[in-house]
């Protein structure tokens, strides 16, 4: 069971790699900082600046990474499928929006 954990979070790691890497308009931009709690959200808009792009994505990775914590506005505006949970379909929700594939 231990092993399946392993292998499924190096599996998520390199899928968000390898998304991250084949985006041609990424960024080194680092991620904003998120928004203070209590202001409007916007599904997507994870670091609140108004628009959807690879800050907001990059975000939602390192959150699921571990490396950040999302709270407030933030983790509401980072569940964009509104399951309670930030995950890869969060994560890949928020890039199919940033490339037009899909709109909310
Ligand atoms: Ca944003
Ligand atoms: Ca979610």
């Amino acid at each position: 069971m231990k092993l399946a954990r392993r292998l499924l979070a190096i599996t998520l790691l390199i899928s968000m790699m390898l998304l991250a890497s084949c985006d041609p308009d990424k960024t080194e931009t680092p991620a904003a900082a998120a928004p203070e709690t209590g202001t409007k959200y916007k599904l997507g808009d994870v670091n609140g600046d108004g628009v959807i792009n690879s800050s907001d994505y990059d975000l939602v990775r390192l959150s699921i990474l571990g490396f950040e914590s999302l709270t407030g506005d933030a983790r509401k505006a980072a569940d964009v499928n509104m399951d309670g949970v930030i995950s890869i379909s969060d994560y890949s929700l928020i890039r199919l929006i940033e490339m037009g594939k899909i709109t909310r």
